[in-house]
Order: structure tokens, then C-alpha cells, then sequence
């Protein structure tokens, strides 16, 4: 009988799944498009002599030359087109295009006629009803997206780029002619509100539009089921003409949402008839939770104090622009997840419905902001358009249990209001006073929210800091300020935002410093995008943000690398602050997380992402070079064991531990063993190590080949060259090499201890190499014995204004005269010439630099035996 039962329940869940689908039709519609980067007189003529590339969405215009030398990209007018039978599923259908974004305004154009109004704005989904444009057999459906700078669209300004191009999802909705009403502001027609929650009951409330002809009667009917798909509760509410249907009832005893424990219920929203026929069918999930923030004890969900740790997360991947699969979506949250955080900034501008949908599923609370960052768009008309903007933002993405608040901007305070005038701070302040209100307006089961930079005074003064939270965004330690001095100055803030207002939660919305995996150091310094330093300053954070209960919350800026056009760091047009890499491999950083915020038993070595590494032996005849290794966990110890050798075991100390390795030539394996409640934990990585002589004329390790990072202390992998390595570079000592004379490159800026410069190098991906130097360099030395070498000389010429020429002399013999990089190579060039070189005597290889006019510099340099 039992097996009968279940029997029954599948089948006729079978037969509810078919029957659904009969009822909204949904298909995504990214296929074949023809596509035209540029702008049209006549885009319809049949006549059109011009090229349409065929592409699949999502897609983005922006792909290339946001990643070239150039400066600047393409910020113009791009069309797509595509010819269309629309399937016929019902008679009467109605027909709808969503988009789920497209940047950032969007003309809709069926058979030659515009559908709807221009959408403004390139981060919010919306639909259009084209039932009356579409004719029978062929329809030409064509779109017009334009991403230039427009003074009444948000954002104005901002570090990220604003790729063109439909690069969401576009979904071809067909319903029957009675239907939820498909495209409210946002896209979103349902509205599911849980009022009250507590662990004994639940209330909830709907919110439905039924779009419908005016005889006949119709119902909605609301059926809740748990995460077994057992139903829980159903009601029948009458759908008058024209009006909102509300659905209310509750239930005892829900399955509560946590971030621990994501249990969502599924709420099936369907219009039914007398006879019970169903018209149309919507599903949503729900989480039943509460939550309330307290500036002083901090975030509490389901009446637990829960620290929010987490990420801030940009659509971005390399060589993608913004046109992410939504694999790539969920695959980010899943890492994010895995790193142990519960807390997630979706920056800055809404996201791919899949990031939400993650965010329930895995239990991330989230909060998510429109894209007015560090200036408002102008006039009326442009906080018109912000504010509709953040209702769509509101709307569509209301039913998400993960979202705990509405933020309505980023620094935006960035271009100071005060130095724009009088008439623009009034818009400004008027901007922010509409926006805080109008999340009010939308949804008050939320907090409103607001992220700065300045001190709390300044935005006081203004009278913006009007939401229910306050983010900060801060980079001690990176564009500001030393790494020690992070959690005195955390602390000040804190408490300069809480003296001002007392209640007012505060988040550390931004914090980070960038890292170029292919930057390595010993020797971390700030500004010096090493890993390492990179994971220095998230432990010094790390250490505040958990001591600190005023800070309910910390977003790390940001969870991967992400393209940003103008940027010139270390790689240029990167912007390198993640904890994983614009194609998402990790950073040190992210496992220092892991072993700070899993719950359950970790262990990692930091590095083994690093895994070609070289380094000069200890002694003189030596057959090893020992080099410290990080390793992280949550365990009280570890031991390391190197290629079978425990070094022996090590106390965690803030979930790290740092051990003094001697590493052999070759191949070398480290294994780390720890234990956490019972479980045995390992892990290991194999590096492989070039050892370097201490005196170049070793017979026992002969020399041969070293290349440096001249005027740095980091090692640089050329990954493109599969994983080359440049060594640090070091002072001559009598018997190995090293410079003579000379200082780093320096400028004027606090930011990197004046070591280097950032400045996009032209001719190269090496760009680290060439953007520390020496400067006032006389020789580069070292104590080879007699042979032929190949000489790599690497020089660059960065932001100078001054004329240098100089001569270099290799032993005595002038290989290159009159070098003026400027005048024969161009600004910010880098030039790498190789020499042939025979060293004839016991003295080595001396390579002199000479200064005619000006100053002597290196960048780099690489020795070679060749025979
Ligand atoms: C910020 C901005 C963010 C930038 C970041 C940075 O404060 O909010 O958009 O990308 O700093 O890396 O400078
Ligand atoms: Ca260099």
C-alpha cells in the first residue's frame, strides 16, 4: 500500500511539472544573433551594406580593448538583430522579451516599430510586451544598446568599466491571455513578504497582479512546500479586475533560513479558475527568518549574533568583460561559500539572478546597491532615472531571503560635492534624501544603506549619512597608511562614526590591497602587490574585524580581480585587488580565510599555488637554501615535513604558522599534517627549486642561469612564459652577483614606501619587471667564471621628463652607446636587448652603466651560460 502511495505522488508530481510548463512558457532566446558594433541610419534597410557578426549571448562589445595599449574603448551605439518565429503554445498568447541586463540604454525594436520605451540603465532587469508588434510567420526583432557616457545615467564615474552589450541572459516569456502580470517595474511580479517569524510561527504575505479579461472569474491560489516538496499550506484568494491580490496565512513551526542552515520553501503562485483550471504558474522560493542589526553588538539572524564576514563581488572575467555564463556566477558564490564567509556585498550595481539565487541556496546574506557611485547622474531627470533605477533594483530582487539591506550608493562622496558647486550639492544631497526614502517606501521588512569613504563628519555635515547603516570603505595599510597601524586606525573610525551616531551599525564595506599572483616576496612591502603582503594586511584586518563587535560587518573588496580599463597597477587595466584571480585561481589571501572562518576541520600551505621557486644556497658549497612557508588552519597545531623530514610541530598562531624550509634543487615535497575534533588533516605541494650557487664559480653546482628583478624585492613569475623566474634583486657580494651603486626607483607618492612606479608598460605583459629599477645604477656584477654567456639588459623609461643617455660597457668593452630611451624607443616603453658575451678571465662579467646626460637606470637583467 505504502509503495502504491509514493507511487501516486510521483506520478502525479510528473503530471504537475508537465501541466506547469503548459502554463508559462519560458525559453532563453541567446542564440544566432547578428551583431553591428556602430551606429545606423537606417537599421532596418534592407539595403545595408555592412558586416553583422554572428554572436551569442550573453555578449559584450568590450571584450578586447578594455585589455589593450590603447586608451580608452568602445563606448558608442551596438545593434543586434535576429529573425524570429515565435512558437505558437497558446491561442491569444501574449508574448514578452526579458532582458536580464543590458548596458545601459536599450531600444527594442519588432518589425521596424520601437516596443516600449528606451530602457535606461545597464544593471537592472526588465520586459516588454511585443504581442502587438509581432505578425505571423517571420518577425525581426532588432536592438539597439548604447554604452556612452550619458550625464543623467548612473554611474557616472567608477573603477570598474562600463562594457556595452546585452550580457545577461534575454528569456522569451509566452503566457496565456490570463496571466500574472508579467513585467512590473523590475520585472518582478510577486511580491512575498514574511511579516512576522519567530521559531514557532510564520506569517507570510503575497502580493499578485492577475492580468485578465474583464468577465469570468478567477483565483490565485498560493501552495507553500517545504524543501521535500511535501505541501505545507494552500489558500484561494478571488482575483478582482484590475486589483492587487493580497494572499495571507502563516504556518507553525518553520524551518528557520540561517547562513548554517539556507532551508528555503518553495511558494507555487498560480491563477486558477472555478473548475480549477490553471492559466499561469510562477515559482519562488522562500526563507523564514528575522534579523536585526545593533551597532553595538552586531548583526543577529533568527535572534543569534552572527559576524558578517564576507566579499564584495563585481560580474567580471578575464577576456569576458561583464558577459559571465551563469556557470561562472554560481561557481563564484560556491567558492565564496567554501571560503567560510556568510556575507556578501553585491557591488556595485545589481547582479545576474543566479548570484541571488546562490545566496539563498547557500546561506550568504547579501546586500545590494545601485550603481550611484562617487558622483550623481545630473539634473531631475538623472535622479529620476536613479530612483527608478533602484525600484526596479528593489522589486525584481525583493523575494530573496538572503537580502537583509537596500544600499543606495558607493562613495559617493568621491568627486566632493563642495568643490562642485552649490547647485550641485543641493542635487546631491537631495539625490541621496529621495533614494533613502524611496527604499523605504518599496521595502520596509529591510535596512537602508549606504557606503562612504570621507570622514563621518563630512558626509554629517552634509546630512547624507540618513540610512539605517553606514559602510565604510578603507585602505589602511594600502593607499593609506602603514600595515601597523590598521587596527589603531580601525578603531578611531569606529569610533568616530559611532560618536557622531550612537545607533547607527557600522560594516567595513571595502578593505584590501591589490596582489598580482605573479609577484612574490620575502620581503612584502606596501604597495608592492605581492601575494604576501596581500595576506599580510588581511590578517591585520582579519585580527580587528573580529575583535570588534562594532563592526557588524566586513565586505573584503574585492572577491576576484576584475578588469578595470583605466588602471595602471602591476598588471595594467587590472585591478588585482581579489582574493582569486580574474580567472578565479586562489590567492594565499583566500585560504588564510578558509582557515579563519570554516567551521569545519582546514588545513592548507598558503603558497602551493607558487610552485617554481629558486633562491641562493645558505653556505658556500651548500646544497640547500632554506625559505619560509606559511601554512594555515583551524587545527592548535601542524607539522611540517620536508622531502620525508618533519621540521617538527608548530603552534597555530592566528590560524598560521611560518616554517624555516630547506629547499634542495629539483623537486621538493612538503607535507603538512595536522588534526582538528578528531579528523587528520594533510596537505602538500611540490616544488620545484632551482638552487642558486653562492659563489658563481661553484664546481659543484656550476652557474647556469639567473635572472633578476633589478630594483625590487620581489621575485616575478613570468606566467606567460611558462611560470619563468625572476629573482629579487640584492647588493654584489665578492664571489656571486648584485648591484653596485644606485637607489630604487622612487616617486613622489606615499603609496609604495617610493619603490617604483605603477605605470602601464607599453610592449610587454612583464610590466613589474620594468616598473622598479635602479636608478643611478654603476655596474650590475657578477663572478662568473670563463665561458660564453648570453646578457638580457631590461630597461624602461617611465614618466620621465628629463633627457637621459647613457652607455653601457660590458668588461671594459662598449656593447651599447648613446642610449636614449625616450627619444628612440618612446614614453613608458620597455626594451630588452640580449649580448653575447665571453668572459675571458677570473674576473667575471662587470656590466657598467655610464651616465652621459642624466641619470643611469635598470629594470632587469638575465645571465645565461651558453657554453
Ligand atoms: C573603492 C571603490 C571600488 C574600487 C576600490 C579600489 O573604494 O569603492 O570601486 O575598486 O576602492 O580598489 O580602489
Ligand atoms: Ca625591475
Amino acid at each position: 500500500m505504502k509503495k502504491l502511495f509514493s507511487f501516486l505522488i510521483t506520478a502525479f508530481t510528473f503530471i504537475s511539472i508537465v501541466y506547469a510548463q503548459q502554463v508559462r512558457h519560458i525559453e532563453t532566446y541567446n542564440d544566432a544573433w547578428s551583431f553591428y558594433k556602430g551606429s545606423l541610419e537606417n537599421p532596418f534597410s534592407e539595403a545595408l551594406d555592412i558586416n553583422w557578426e554572428k554572436v551569442t549571448l550573453p555578449h559584450s562589445w568590450n571584450t578586447k580593448d578594455i585589455l589593450d595599449d590603447e586608451d580608452g574603448y568602445y563606448r558608442g551605439d551596438g545593434w543586434y538583430k535576429k529573425t524570429a518565429i515565435i512558437p505558437k503554445i497558446y491561442h491569444n498568447q501574449q508574448v514578452f522579451l526579458l532582458f536580464e541586463a543590458a548596458n545601459q540604454v536599450t531600444s527594442l525594436y519588432v518589425n521596424g516599430k520601437a516596443v516600449g520605451e528606451d530602457h535606461i540603465g545597464g544593471y537592472t532587469t526588465f520586459a516588454r510586451d511585443i504581442t502587438s508588434a509581432l505578425k505571423e510567420g517571420t518577425n525581426e526583432i532588432a536592438i539597439k544598446v548604447n554604452n556612452a557616457h550619458n550625464d543623467e545615467i548612473i554611474p557616472q564615474a567608477a573603477d570598474f568599466s562600463f562594457y556595452g552589450g546585452i550580457y545577461r541572459d534575454v528569456h522569451l516569456i509566452i503566457t496565456k491571455p490570463v496571466h500574472f502580470e508579467v513585467a512590473n517595474l523590475g520585472a518582478n511580479a510577486i511580491f512575498i513578504r514574511t511579516p512576522e517569524v519567530s521559531e514557532s510561527s510564520a506569517k507570510i504575505s503575497v502580493q499578485s497582479k492577475v492580468v485578465r479579461p474583464k468577465k469570468g472569474t478567477y483565483y490565485v491560489k498560493q501552495t507553500l512546500y517545504d524543501a521535500q516538496n511535501n505541501l505545507v499550506k494552500t489558500m484561494k484568494s478571488k482575483a478582482s479586475y484590475g486589483n492587487e491580490v493580497f494572499s495571507d496565512f502563516s504556518i507553525s513551526n518553520p524551518n528557520l533560513w540561517s547562513p548554517e542552515s539556507p532551508y528555503l520553501y518553495k511558494l507555487v503562485s498560480e491563477i486558477i479558475d472555478k473548475k480549477g483550471n490553471v492559466y499561469d504558474r510562477i515559482e519562488n522560493l522562500v526563507g523564514f527568518r528575522w534579523f536585526r542589526f545593533d551597532a553595538k553588538k552586531g548583526f543577529f539572524i533568527n535572534g543569534k549574533q552572527t559576524k558578517l564576514i564576507g566579499t564584495c563581488r563585481h560580474q567580471d572575467f578575464l577576456g569576458k568583460a561583464n558577459a559571465v555564463s551563469d556557470e561562472i556566477h554560481r561557481n563564484d558564490m560556491r567558492l565564496l561559500k567554501e571560503m567560510g564567509s556568510n556575507f556578501l556585498r553585491i557591488a556595485h550595481y545589481p547582479q545576474d539572478p543566479a548570484i541571488l539565487e546562490m545566496c539563498n541556496k547557500l546561506g550568504l546574506v547579501a546586500t545590494l546597491e545601485i550603481p550611484f557611485v562617487d558622483k550623481a547622474a545630473a539634473n531631475e531627470t538623472g535622479k529620476q532615472n536613479s530612483i527608478k533605477m533602484l525600484k526596479e533594483a528593489i522589486r525584481f530582487n525583493y523575494n530573496n531571503p538572503a537580502i537583509v539591506a537596500w544600499n543606495l550608493g558607493n562613495e559617493t562622496t568621491m568627486k566632493a560635492p563642495d568643490k562642485l558647486g552649490e547647485a550641485y550639492t543641493k542635487h546631491f544631497v537631495e539625490t541621496h534624501k529621495v533614494l533613502g526614502k524611496t527604499i523605504k517606501d518599496e521595502d520596509d521588512t529591510r535596512y537602508s544603506y549606504c557606503v562612504f569613504f570621507r570622514e563621518p563628519a563630512y558626509q554629517d555635515k552634509l546630512g547624507i549619512r540618513l540610512t539605517d547603516l553606514v559602510g565604510y570603505n578603507k585602505y589602511y595599510g594600502w593607499y593609506v597608511e602603514e600595515l601597523k597601524d590598521i587596527d589603531k586606525n580601525l578603531r578611531s573610525l569606529v569610533e568616530r562614526s559611532l560618536a557622531l551616531n550612537p545607533d547607527k551599525p557600522f560594516i567595513l564595506s571595502e578593505y584590501g590591497g591589490g596582489a598580482d599572483p605573479r609577484i612574490r616576496s620575502y620581503n612584502p612591502t606596501r604597495f608592492d602587490f605581492s601575494v604576501e603582503y596581500q595576506f599580510e594586511l588581511h590578517k591585520a584586518y582579519m585580527k580587528t574585524i573580529l575583535d570588534m563587535p562594532e563592526i557588524v560587518g566586513a565586505n573584503v573588496w574585492n572577491y576576484a580581480d576584475f578588469q578595470v580599463e583605466h588602471r595602471k597597477d602591476a598588471v595594467p587595466h587590472i585591478n588585482s585587488k581579489g582574493l582569486v584571480s580574474a580567472d578565479r585561481k586562489k590567492k594565499d589571501a583566500y585560504y588564510l580565510y578558509q582557515a579563519l572562518l570554516k567551521k569545519t576541520p582546514f588545513l592548507a600551505i598558503a603558497s602551493k599555488s607558487w610552485k617554481k621557486r629558486a633562491g641562493i644556497a645558505d653556505a658556500v658549497g651548500g646544497d640547500v637554501a632554506t625559505q619560509p612557508i606559511t601554512v594555515v588552519g583551524n587545527g592548535k597545531d601542524v607539522e611540517l615535513f620536508v622531502n620525508g623530514t618533519s621540521l617538527g610541530k608548530k603552534v597555530f598562531d592566528f590560524s598560521t604558522a611560518t616554517f624555516n624550509v630547506p629547499l634542495k634543487h629539483g623537486n621538493n615535497l612538503i607535507e603538512v599534517v595536522s588534526e582538528k575534533e578528531g579528523e587528520l588533516l594533510k596537505d602538500f605541494a611540490i616544488i620545484e627549486f632551482t638552487l642558486q650557487p653562492k659563489n658563481l664559480k661553484s664546481e659543484t653546482n656550476p652557474f647556469k642561469e639567473i635572472a633578476i628583478n633589478v630594483g625590487s624585492y620581489c621575485y616575478f613569475i613570468e606566467t606567460d612564459n611558462i611560470d619563468y623566474l625572476w629573482m629579487p634583486d640584492k647588493a654584489y657580494e665578492k664571489g656571486g652577483y648584485g648591484y653596485v651603486g644606485g637607489d630604487f626607483l622612487r616617486f613622489k607618492s606615499k603609496r609604495r614606501n617610493n619603490i617604483g612606479t605603477n605605470v602601464s608598460v607599453k610592449g610587454t605583459e612583464n610590466d613589474p619587471i620594468y616598473q622598479t629599477q635602479r636608478i643611478g645604477i654603476e655596474a650590475y656584477k657578477f663572478d662568473v667564471p670563463k665561458g660564453t654567456y648570453e646578457l638580457s639588459i631590461l630597461l624602461a623609461e617611465l614618466k620621465t621628463k628629463e633627457d637621459n643617455i647613457m652607455d653601457i660597457v660590458v668588461n671594459e668593452k662598449p656593447v651599447w652607446s648613446d642610449i636614449n630611451l625616450k627619444k628612440q624607443y618612446g614614453d613608458d616603453r620597455g626594451v630588452m636587448k640580449r649580448f653575447l658575451i665571453t668572459v675571458e678571465n677570473d674576473k667575471g662579467l662587470t656590466v657598467s652603466f655610464n651616465a652621459k646626460k642624466g641619470k643611469t637606470r635598470l629594470s632587469g637583467i638575465k645571465l645565461r651560460r651558453v657554453n
